[in-house]
């Protein structure tokens, strides 16, 4: 059920992503510092640039890359259609998370300054993370969905799923 998951880890991705949005959003007045080798390869597709913008999270978060890959795709929300999820930086704090898009429409911001579970408001302990299928979050909530398991310096970590109203983080017993 979760096989569409592939192909996105690499910097060059999330350097094509980070220059993708900044073209949206009009940063750069002093000068872009993404250098995309493969700027084709992999971006963040266009409906995620937009609802970021149309959000106007642009104005609080911009996009980050602490591990990679920068983002990943999933159907987090079990819709059958593929969202986004981007590591991004509050700009005030500097706190980092994660930012996650439906495709469907909306935005959900976890960690970058709004605290999720063990996960705390500032995820500068992120040291991975990946897509995995929802059957592998203990007590059935999450499946027919895509989870998000984050690796976490220094403990087992946790994975993130949608409750249908909100993204709730369970530790990882893996
Ligand atoms: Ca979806």
């Amino acid at each position: 059920m979760h096989p569409r998951v592939t192909g996105w880890a690499s910097a060059a991705a999330a350097m094509a992503l980070v220059a993708g949005v900044a073209g949206i959003v009009g940063i750069g007045g002093g000068g872009c510092t993404a250098k995309a080798k493969h700027p084709d390869h992999a971006v963040l597709p266009a409906w995620a640039q937009d609802e970021f913008h149309r959000l106007e999270l642009d104005e609080r978060l911009e996009l980050h890359q602490k591990v990679e890959p920068g983002f990943q795709l999933g159907d987090f929300d079990g819709d059958g259609q593929l969202d986004v999820a981007a590591q991004v930086q509050d700009r005030r704090s500097g706190k980092v998370g994660v930012l996650l898009l439906h495709r469907a429409g909306g935005g959900h911001v976890l960690g970058a300054g709004q605290p999720l579970g063990d996960g705390g408001d500032d995820w500068n302990w992120l040291a991975g993370w990946k897509v995995v299928a929802g059957e592998q979050v203990p007590g059935g909530a999450a499946n027919g969905k895509n989870a998000l398991f984050v690796e976490k310096r220094g403990s087992p970590g946790g994975v993130i799923y949608w409750n249908g109203s909100g993204y709730v983080w369970v530790p990882w017993s893996g």
